[in-house]
């Protein structure tokens, strides 16, 4: 591709129609269509129906866990595992994550004390979450820690770390479905964790999630949070909640499962191509999940250094937005610096430096069913011609600024 041709400098658009990050998986129509049917038939839209409960079984052996608890989305679970938790005054968590991590624990009246993340993989840093343990004894109830893009956290160090300063540890693991670490489905650790089957996940539900413990008490618990439908046991619970996923929601993410393997080659070629595209262009670093023995590639996630690459971050989103393509600058900003916590932590940026580098680098590529290969191929060439054309671009934006 000629420089001539980059829509930032004047060419045409790559796409005629904005191509979202997300994976968007729609199901063939007549498989939707059947799955409908049969709610229409059978007349009932909601309350632990019979597709949500063929769900959570089928999640269950997937996921080699005892008890899959499929709710209305993530967010709603992390709420509803801070209750049932038991959390209180602050639990850590990393800052550069989707801000439902920390709001999890707003809505659950505790404090999301912030801990940065390692600069190669983005994961939560067990030294930082040791030094807040330290730092804040006797304060801290708990660790949400994150399993981010298609990876995993080091879970083995944290549960350490938790056991040794006898603290709850559970995992926001919207990204990562489907992952396995050392061939074991990620799903099983800690007290529980909690995925998201957003329409933009690699597992869709349209909106959806699931809460994942081997703990039955802890899941008796959870099941009555989330309503009394469904709840098996009744137990006296503080706050209970509609946390439900209504069938129709079922139906996309059991048509979904049966999808998965597909979803993730799919992915897998993506991903590839990108990497295949991107190899070598200075400055542009493509992120490989590389603590899970099976990742999903749910994302595509790149580092962009300025000084070697010849653009900041923002202006390479600034050139593919010009070619219709939505790259997302996932975490941007951090959740240090994003309300209600900003006010509350005015020194968090001295603390979490590798945050606010990542924040101010990172763009996520679209993949999933909105593209294909050939697709990536072209936005990859389009990121190289941009580093080839980095001088002419600063120029253009300068002046159009
Ligand atoms: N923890 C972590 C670490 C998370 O990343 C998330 C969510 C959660 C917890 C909470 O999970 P949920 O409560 O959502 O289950 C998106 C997603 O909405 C969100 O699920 C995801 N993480 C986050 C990283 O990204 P937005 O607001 O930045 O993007 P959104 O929804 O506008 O979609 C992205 C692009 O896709 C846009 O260009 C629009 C396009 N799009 C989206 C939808 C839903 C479509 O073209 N069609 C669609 O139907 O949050």
């Amino acid at each position: 591709m000629s420089s001539r041709e980059l829509a930032v400098l004047g060419g045409k658009s790559l796409f005629d129609q904005p191509v979202p990050v997300g994976q968007l998986y729609f199901p063939e129509w007549e498989k939707y269509e059947t799955a409908m049917r049969g709610i229409f038939d059978r007349q009932y839209y909601t309350n632990q129906g019979p597709l949500v409960c063929q769900l959570e079984t089928r999640l269950q052996e997937f996921l080699n866990v005892r008890h899959a608890i499929c709710v209305t989305n993530a967010t709603i679970g992390l709420m509803m595992a801070a209750d049932a938790l038991g959390l209180h005054d602050k639990v850590i968590t990393p800052a550069y994550t989707f801000i439902a991590t920390a709001q999890s624990l707003s809505w659950a009246g505790v404090e999301p004390l912030f801990c940065d993340v390692d600069p190669l993989t983005h994961q939560i840093e067990p030294e930082s979450v040791e030094t807040l343990l330290k730092q804040y004894a006797g304060e801290v109830s708990g660790i949400l820690a994150v399993n981010l893009w298609g990876d995993a956290c080091q879970q083995v160090k944290l549960e350490y770390l938790a056991k040794k300063y006898g603290v709850k540890l559970y995992f926001d693991s919207a990204h990562s479905f489907g992952c396995e670490i050392d061939e074991n489905p990620v799903g099983a650790a800690g007290d529980l964790e909690v995925f998201s089957f957003h329409a933009t996940k690699v597992l869709s539900a349209a909106e959806g999630g699931c809460i994942c413990t081997n703990d039955d008490e802890l899941a008796a618990h959870l099941r009555n949070i989330r309503s009394s439908y469904g709840a098996g046991s009744f137990r006296a619970v503080l706050r209970t909640s509609n946390g439900r996923m209504s069938e129709a929601q079922a139906a996309v993410a059991l048509l979904s499962l049966d999808a998965f393997q597909d979803i993730v080659a799919r992915n897998e070629r993506i991903f590839n191509s990108y990497r295949e595209g991107l190899e070598g262009i200075p400055g542009l670093r493509l992120i490989t999940p590389g603590a899970v023995s099976k990742t999903n590639y749910q994302y595509v996630v790149c580092d962009v250094d300025e000084t070697e690459f010849g653009l900041t971050r923002d202006e390479l989103q600034h050139v593919l937005s010009a070619e219709n393509v939505l790259a997302r600058r996932y975490f941007y900003p951090g959740l240090h610096r994003c309300v209600p916590y900003a006010s509350q932590f005015p020194d968090a940026s001295d603390r979490l430096p590798v945050t606010e580098r990542l924040c101010g680098r990172v763009l996520q590529l679209p993949i999933g069913q909105v593209i294909d290969e050939s697709d990536s191929r072209e936005i990859a060439m389009i990121v190289r011609a941009a580093f080839d054309n980095a001088e002419k671009i600063r120029q253009k934006l300068r002046v159009s600024v």
